[in-house]
């Protein structure tokens, strides 16, 4: 009897501890994803005058990376990348989109359906810009394939950007607020008739277009592309913080059981920038400041949430951006006149649009409860990883083309990160390999006389050592000709391979 006693006992102790394990085996993950938010854009990177207090928290609490990077300069290509592991320039459709169709391929693998297949429950909400439907989009029926035919299995985004039409929120295919009566069309090469635009209607705007973005006005801002129709669906600038961050709250509340993957993809601080008029004046840097106080505002209300639900210490936190920063990315907003002495490249070279280092390497903070502990880690990661790592982490089987298991440097203080990787920068590539980059000649104009960002383009090899050079000011590729050829011989095994 007593022997029964002690049987049941441990019995009961195995199962227990079974449970325990696969709890911490599938944490929930939530990859919050800002937009074109610089290096320097973040206080615990201390390069900038910016106060981002709750990304902070998160960052000291967490591995804090100084080598983390998006996978290109630019916001499809980027959010490509991250959900297939597969670098971008492999797919000559993943470029900076504008009303396009859907450029992952419904039967590719996905970092959604990877973890969907795995018991997780997967949804993304906010800025989608990975394109819709396979034909012309029509707005005013149910759109697919869209986000929940790559893998999720709840929607609530915004389509392309916030300067693009149609400005509509667009939950699992469905247009938010369509009335039939006033169905939405939509052109990117002509207007419809007697509809005013940015260029024809100046009087009417509340924000000035600096470059592009003159096309149908909403809410007082001109955009790219053509919009008619639509009025009760289309959505509030001033809101929009609030919108994505209640979608992503309800989101996380209605999950019953299981663990879950939330994509929560702010808009800030991409242009048109509209922070709530609560955050007006709050960075005096201007709209840009004001949106990066506002999305570190949501970062910090999602942060609270998971806290308050008890979620906090079975749930990764991943935070990063898909690209460097930008001041001027087509509207006067006062971001350079503003801007003071705050560097939101930090002490990086180039920005936005660049093969200089600002373009990809962002803010990339882990943060795991009771699992990762405080540190600051100075190895090559990059979203591409994800994918993979989060595959190891969970004991999937399910492995992408280009990413690499780092679930050790990402989630357990241990390991090490990448040797080896590739930026992309429209279209053009460039490669970090240990602390030397490499950027191939490639023609086309040194600095964007739009954005005023270097490009990092040149007629000649670009060699830099960022060990003792990390903002690109010498170039080795004369002095260091060995060097330069196992550079060359790296960048063109993973390219040609
Ligand atoms: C560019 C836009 C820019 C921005 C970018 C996409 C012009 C002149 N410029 O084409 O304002 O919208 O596309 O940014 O229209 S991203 O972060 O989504 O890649
Ligand atoms: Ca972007």
């Amino acid at each position: 009897m007593r022997h029964l006693f002690f049987l049941n006992f441990i019995l009961l102790i195995t199962l227990n501890s079974c449970e325990v394990d696969t709890k911490l085996k599938s944490p929930n993950i939530i990859i919050i994803y800002a937009d074109d938010l610089g290096y320097g854009d973040v206080s615990s990177y201390k390069m900038g005058k910016l106060n981002t207090p709750n990304i902070d928290k998160i960052a000291n609490q967490g591995t804090r990376f100084t080598s983390g990077y998006s996978s290109s300069a630019t916001c499809s290509p980027s959010r490509y990348a991250l959900l297939t592991g597969t670098y971008p320039w492999r797919n000559k459709k993943a470029k900076i989109l504008t009303g396009a169709n859907l450029i992952i391929d419904t039967t590719e693998m996905t970092l959604p359906r990877m973890l969907k297949k795995n018991g997780y429950q997967t949804g993304i909400v906010g800025k989608w810009h990975l394109g819709l439907g396979i034909d012309t989009i029509n707005y005013n029926k149910k759109i697919n394939p869209g986000p929940n035919e790559v893998g999720f299995d709840y929607s609530f985004i915004m389509p392309d950007t916030q300067d693009r039409v149609p400005t509509v929120y667009i939950e699992n295919g469905n247009v938010i607020n369509l009335d039939i009566e006033d169905p939405i069309s939509v052109s990117f090469k002509k207007n419809f008739d007697g509809l005013p635009t940015g260029k024809e209607n100046p009087e009417l705007l509340s924000m000035m277009w600096e470059h592009g973005h003159n096309g149908s006005i909403i809410n007082g801002i001109p955009r790219i592309g053509f919009m008619k129709g639509g009025e009760k669906a289309k959505w509030e600038d001033i809101n929009m913080a609030d919108e994505f961050l209640k979608r992503a709250k309800n989101y996380v509340n209605n999950i019953k059981e299981g663990p879950f993957f939330l994509f929560y993809t702010l808009q800030q601080p991409h242009v048109p920038r509209t922070p709530h008029p609560r955050f007006v004046g709050l960075s005096g840097m201007g709209p840009r400041g004001d949106a990066i106080i506002e999305a570190d505002w949501c970062i910090g209300e999602l942060f609270s949430y998971l806290e308050k639900n008890d979620l906090l210490k079975n749930s990764i936190i991943i935070l990063t951006s898909d690209n460097g920063p930008v001041l001027n990315d087509g509207y006067y907003d006062n971001a350079i006149e503003k801007l003071g002495n705050h560097t939101p490249s930090g002490n990086l070279r180039g920005g936005k649009y660049s093969l200089f280092e600002a373009g990809t390497r962002v803010p990339f903070i882990t943060y795991w409860k009771g699992k990762i502990k405080p540190q600051v880690s100075d190895e090559i990661v990059s979203q591409i990883d994800f994918l993979n790592s989060i595959a190891s982490l969970i004991g999937s089987k399910t492995r992408s083309r280009d990413g690499k298991e780092l679930d050790g440097v990402l989630f357990n203080n241990s390991g090490k990160g990448r040797n080896d990787l590739i930026l992309e920068a429209q279209t053009k590539t460039a490669l970090r390999s240990k602390n030397w980059i490499l950027i191939p000649p490639y023609p086309g104009p040194k600095r964007n006389p739009n954005t005023n960002i270097e490009s990092g383009r040149s007629d000649n090899f670009q060699l830099y050592n960022l060990n003792i050079d990390i903002s690109q000011q010498d170039n080795f590729a004369k002095s260091n000709p060995e060097k330069l050829d196992e550079m060359i011989k790296i960048y063109q095994d993973i390219i040609e391979n």
